[in-house]
Parts: C-alpha cells; structure tokens; sequence
C-alpha cells in the first residue's frame, strides 16, 4: 500500500512540475547571421537555446544549410493551435519569403505570423537582409506588416529601461539601438504590445513587441545593432520568452489540487 501511495505521489508531482514549467509551443532559431559575427550568433544563440530547452515544447537551430528544413517547421508551426516563436538572427531566409518582395502577400513567413504565431528578430533590420545583400530592403517589414512607410532607421538612438523591461528582463540595461521599431509608424490594426525599452519621446523602441490586434500575430525585435557581438541576447530573449509567454500562455494544469486532495483522504 504505502508503495503504492508513493508511486502515485511520485507521478502526481511529476505532473506538477510538468505542467508548471513546461510552456506550450516550439522555437525555431536560425541563426544565420546578420550585421554580428557569425561566431558570435553560433555561440549566443546556442546558449538561447540551452536556456529555453525543457521549458518550452521544443526548441529546434536551423543553420544557414537548413533553411529547406526551417520551411518545413514553418509550415507545420502555423496552423497547429499554438503561438509558436521563429527567431531569426538579422537575415530573412529566402525559403519563407521570396527575396525581393516577390510574394508581398501569403509568403509561408507571413502566414505563420497571420496565424497568430510569433517572430522575433536581433542583428540587422527585420526583413532587410537575404543571404547577405539588402535585397528585400525595407520592403519587407513593409510588406510583411502590410505598412506601406514602416521603417527602422536611425543609427545611436539612446534607448531607457521601461518598467516592463525591468519586470521582464533583469539583464536588459540602457544601451543605444541602430534600428528601432518606430512606433509613430505603427498602423491599424498594429498596436504595442510589451515594450521593454524607449527613447524619450516613445517613438522608438527596442526591444520592442508589437502586435496584430487582428490576427494575435506578433514581431518583436531584441538588440537590432551594428557589429555589438557582445550585447546579452540571450539573456534577454530567454527572459522575456520565459515570463511574458508563462503570464500569457494557457497552462495544461487540470484538476491537480483536487486530486492531491482526495489522495490524502485516501
Ligand atoms: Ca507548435
Ligand atoms: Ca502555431
Ligand atoms: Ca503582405
């Protein structure tokens, strides 16, 4: 009998814990880089993954030799009733979007996020660079966003700490952007959604996450900045990964304390 009580403890705080610290979608990382080093990326954004891995779903890397894989996760991640993460780290990968603009509107990238899924982007302008050549140019925000004059200029913008990037992000410090998000860009039925640093008039950001109030699709873009192989990337992604989804993503919990209650009784 008593085996069998602590057999049955055993798997009922195995589901506890499971359920507490496992959240509910993929990542998807690929870490072709843009705008850092490309050993700096392999390194930081490996440590991104070590940090993330056994807390969420799964965690997947996706080398610049695997963007025919990458595709493939992108299509299976879109439909499938999670709000799963892609992170890309300052490139665009020319399988989910046809260089140039050539598909302005239902690339696989474009669905994913219409779907209500996430992307996140560090290193160079989100959806500028393919394959090391500016080819989308700003176009692709533009055309992802479906913002015709969305843009990410402005090198050395002073960007301050907000109050969420300190509830969120401990390790984020002030520091200066090169290509912020401009929230005075942002059009309907785009709004801020979580904004963890801001110069002083709040019309730049960075980090900054935005949302399709729409279609609950979300970009966000962490440390967009020239050459700055050392900026704690994945310190700060993890952190804002691991507390914002955890507050916000629905937990398979059921009916433990109940349970646990009615095994004392026994
Ligand atoms: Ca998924
Ligand atoms: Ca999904
Ligand atoms: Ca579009």
């Amino acid at each position: 009998m008593r085996t069998k009580y602590f057999i049955a403890l055993a798997t009922f705080i195995s589901i506890v814990v499971f359920a507490s610290f496992t959240l509910a979608f993929d990542v998807a990382i690929s870490t072709q880089a843009g705008w850092w080093s490309q050993e700096a990326a392999d390194k930081e954004l490996a440590a991104l993954a070590d940090a993330l891995k056994s807390k969420v779903g799964s965690v997947t890397l996706f080398p610049a030799d695997k963007q025919a894989d990458l595709a493939t996760w992108v299509q299976n991640n879109t439909k499938d009733g999670e709000n799963d993460i892609l992170i890309l780290a300052g490139q665009f990968p020319n399988t989910i979007y046809k260089p140039g603009n050539a598909q302005a509107d239902d690339s696989l990238a474009e669905i994913f996020l219409d779907s209500g899924n996430t992307i996140l982007n560090t290193g160079d302008y989100m959806f500028y660079v393919v394959d090391g050549g500016g080819t989308n140019a700003a176009g692709g925000l533009q055309t992802m966003m479906d913002i015709p004059n969305i843009t990410m200029w402005d090198d050395n913008t002073q960007m301050k700490v907000t109050n969420a990037g300190k509830n969120y992000t401990p390790t984020l410090k002030d520091f200066q952007t090169d290509r912020p998000f401009h929230l005075d860009e942002l059009v309907d039925p785009w709004k801020p959604e979580v904004i963890l640093a801001q110069n002083d008039a709040g019309t730049r950001a960075d980090p900054a996450i935005v949302k399709n109030t729409k279609t609950n699709g979300m970009l966000g873009i962490f440390y967009q900045t020239a050459g700055q192989d050392n900026d704690p990337r994945a310190a700060v992604i993890s952190e804002f990964i691991l507390s914002y989804f955890s507050t916000t993503a629905v937990k398979p919990v059921g009916s433990v304390v109940t349970t646990w209650g009615s095994l004392k009784g026994n």
